[in-house]
């Protein structure tokens, strides 16, 4: 804020809507003077103006006017005119979105001039946002598993269907990854256009699957193994292009092996040219990784054993350490599968164990107990992009545990993923010109389509007095104390510094910029939009009863601490059954704000490192988290709605770190968690998240909140908006119908469940592989006395020797 305010002392301003161009194609990008940096599509508020006009001949007075919670409260006059007076009358007009306003003009009749404008009354609604502009929250609903559960955007989670004779021993799966559209959010570019993705598809039993976001969840039994035939079916050569922007100078982005005679200039380099040549990798290639699966190495989808589609011309069509499964066998021929060899060790001559070009086998041992895993792409050098792409799907192991579970009452039958993930989709060109004027609409897509950071915004500048960038992102080693010194690419001219420029009379492009890749990749990514099941701020409906979800973190980088919180109307009020009728917000939408404390969101307007939290009593139900990532858990755990809060004892090693928390999710981890919302009938509820980004420090500019501060000036966001994104606190609306509600979920029952048995029958020491370290935590689920700390917990700890 400093580096900005010394700007803004020098003349520099912020480029306004409208008024700026993109960047013409391969021009440097300006790294001082603007955010590089983009947000969705935001709400535009319609402007209120002012008119001034004469019946005589006065002429040329104009006037701007103030609006505070859509009242006029005052009219400035920028131009006195020239001309007015005698017998004409002079009529001013205020327009805008709202109505009633009226101001009177005083004539200086000796001059001609506008001498005043008075304001008569201040009308309403001119705050109004225009249509069509902007993402309003909870409008669209919850994409849940299987056409079943089909929301109004035609999204859902399909659910394979395997194949079970093929491989007798065997669920047997093909999964096709295609390119697609689908619309993400009803103020998205919807029909026939959506949002340009990459993903999966069954292609087997029936027809298989149309392509949809995050699916086919592949449903597998534990020590039942999986096979899959896996074929690349995205476009080739100039089309095979991801549509987001690739660091070709990443390790496995560009060049190949066979490098010579190619350029490495970061500026320029050769296999950033469309189309690419010959010696670089494409950007289609696609591999299967099973996260969290226990895989023989063949079938792990390591970074190396990508496959590129059938038709592509390439000196790499597949990665090096690509393996097939060897009892899965197919015509050299025809490619086609030769059941008479399933899960043979030897085939008929001119069998093979390679599916043909295009195709990879994989073998999933499920030799694991009941949980969610994901499967995703893992390609050397674009893993990060397939998956922000879409390369991402469910994977659910069950067993006989969780069935005895389910059959004995014990947790809900039903169960809902809700994969979490934050994004960014291209706003407007007028709001990329003051934002990120180098994003290129003709290759990565226009409004709707997937952004993504593609300039390394450098958090130091060395035109300004302190060093720092205004806009700036990531720290940049040359320019960082102590200096990364004899690196090959290190600053070079700014191609937008004017020598004849005063630093001292007004803001200047400094000498030199950075000599990073142009496109970077950045580091981590923070996005503004947060997205459940494939769609921007659901809104679920739910019985007053209890249920299990299956929570995914499957953003690239952004923590989620997730709370339920009841959520308020317009007026502040709780949308209870007492609140008939509860006041919507200007989108139309009630209930989709979560009360904040108004003292601590005033003081954030003028320091953004205060951290404005939920009102007390605002909190709904908690989560009974009974598994993680690694299956069932020891013992339920209960965890009530918190905030973040941080280690702020500076003599301690993790000062600064988080300190508490709620549910606490970072990339891939999950979640299985009871829901119990019988206490809250005919209530609306926010799933709602404050973790910090990039955590565990807190950037202001990543933390979109109702009523935060304008951060443009630093190449933040506006404030946000009531009922509008950005948001990334208030990600999904949760209404609880009324009504009778189920009885209270049997906790108690649950830890009995989940306790040691003298058959040995409890959850965890029946369903899970026998612990390797005995640790206190252990002790109700074994009915061992192991020790929570000290010499004897089993754990060598560093005061031990
Ligand atoms: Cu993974």
């Amino acid at each position: 804020q400093a580096a900005a305010d010394r700007a803004a002392a020098t003349g520099f301003a912020l480029p306004t809507l409208g008024a700026m161009a993109m960047a013409t194609a391969g021009s440097a990008p300006h790294y001082f003077d603007h955010p590089n940096y983009a947000n969705s599509p935001l709400p535009i508020i319609t402007p209120t103006e002012v008119t001034i006009s004469s019946s005589g001949l006065g002429s040329g007075a104009t006037a701007t006017a103030t609006v505070a919670a859509g009242v006029v409260t005052g009219v400035t006059i920028t131009n006195q005119g020239s001309g007015y007076g005698g017998t004409s009358a002079v009529t001013v007009g205020i327009t805008g979105s709202g109505s009633a306003a009226t101001a009177i003009a005083t004539v200086d009749t000796e001059n001609g001039t506008i001498a005043a404008i008075t304001l008569g009354t201040g009308g309403s609604g001119y705050d109004a946002v225009q249509a069509g502009t902007g993402l309003r929250k909870f409008v669209d609903g919850l994409p849940g598993l299987g056409v079943a559960n089909i929301n109004n955007l035609g999204q859902y989670i399909p659910v394979a269907t395997p194949d079970t004779t093929t491989y007798s021993d065997s669920d047997y799966y093909e999964i096709e990854v295609v390119e697609y559209n689908e619309q993400m959010h009803s103020d998205l570019p919807g029909t026939g256009t959506g949002t340009k993705l990459r993903g999966y598809r069954q292609a087997n039993v029936n027809g298989g699957t149309p392509a949809h976001y995050l699916g086919p969840m592949i449903t597998a039994t534990k020590d039942r193994p999986v096979r899959i035939l896996f074929r690349n079916m995205l476009p080739v050569s100039q089309a095979g292009n991801l549509f987001l922007p690739v660091d070709t100078t990443v390790m496995g982005a560009g060049m190949g092996p066979s490098m010579e005679m190619m350029s490495m200039d970061p500026q320029n380099p050769d296999c950033g040219m469309n189309p690419k040549p010959m010696g670089c990798y494409t950007e289609n290639r696609a591999d299967l990784h099973l996260h969290g699966g226990i895989s023989p190495w063949i079938s792990d989808g390591t970074p190396h054993q990508w496959i590129t589609p059938a038709g592509e011309v390439t000196s790499y069509a597949k990665g090096v350490s690509v393996h097939y499964v060897p009892d899965m066998w197919f015509d050299a021929t025809t490619g086609a599968t030769i059941p008479s060899c399933a899960g043979q060790t030897t085939c008929i001559p001119g069998a093979t164990n390679n599916p043909g070009s295009g195709a990879q086998t994989y073998y999933y041992t499920n030799q694991q107990s009941a949980r969610l895993m994901f499967y995703h792409d893992h390609s050397w050098g674009i893993t990060r992009l397939n998956v922000y792409a879409g390369e991402a799907a469910a994977y659910m192991i069950s067993d006989a545990t969780e069935a005895g579970l389910v059959t004995a009452e014990t947790i809900p039958a039903d169960q809902i993923p809700l994969v979490i993930q934050d994004k960014t989709f291209v706003p407007s060109m007028e709001q990329l010109t003051v934002s990120d004027k180098t994003w290129d609409m003709a290759r990565w897509g226009g409004e709707g389509s997937l952004w993504l950071p593609h300039v390394y915004s450098p958090a130091q500048n060395p035109g300004d007095s302190s060093g720092v960038n205004q806009f700036g992102r990531w720290a940049y080693g040359p320019w960082f104390w102590p200096p990364t010194a004899g690196i090959t690419y290190g600053p070079i001219d700014n191609p937008y510094y004017d020598p004849s420029c005063n630093p001292d009379l007004v803001w200047c492009e400094p000498p030199q910029m950075p000599g990073v890749p142009f496109n970077s990749m950045g580091m981590e990514a923070f996005m503004d939009t947060p997205l459940i099941n494939g769609t921007a701020y659901p809104s679920m409906a739910v019985e007053p009863k209890a249920y299990r979800f299956r929570i995914l973190n499957a953003a690239n980088d952004r923590f989620f601490n997730l709370s339920i919180y009841k959520a308020v109307d317009a007026l502040g009020n709780p949308c209870d059954p007492a609140n008939i009728a509860p006041a919507p917000e200007s989108t139309g939408v009630a209930c989709t704000e979560v009360k904040l404390n108004p003292a601590e969101v005033a003081a954030a307007l003028a320091d953004t490192t205060v951290f404005p939290t939920p009102d007390a009593g605002q909190e709904g139900p908690d989560w009974i988290q009974i598994g993680s990532e690694g299956g069932f858990l020891p013992k339920p755990a209960v965890i009530p709605a918190h905030v973040t809060t941080w280690v702020n004892d500076p003599t301690v090693f993790n000062a600064g770190n988080v300190d508490q928390h709620s549910l606490l999710l970072g990339p891939a981890e999950r979640a299985d968690v009871i829901v119990d919302f019988s206490a809250f009938a005919g209530q609306t509820l926010i799933l709602y998240n404050d973790a910090p980004a990039a955590f565990p420090a807190r950037d202001p500019r990543y933390d979109y909140y109702t009523g935060n501060a304008d951060l443009r000036e630093t190449g933040g966001a506006p404030s946000t908006l009531p009922g509008y994104g950005p948001n990334t606190r208030t990600m999904m609306q949760i209404k609880v119908a009324g009504g009778t509600p189920a009885t209270a979920f049997n906790q108690a029952a649950l830890d009995v469940a989940f306790a040691h048995k003298t058959d040995n029958t409890g959850v965890f020491e029946s369903g899970q592989h026998p612990i390797i370290v005995g640790q206190g935590a252990y002790n109700s689920a074994y009915g061992t006395t192991f020790q929570n700390n000290g010499p004897l917990a089993g754990l060598a700890q560093i005061f031990d020797t």
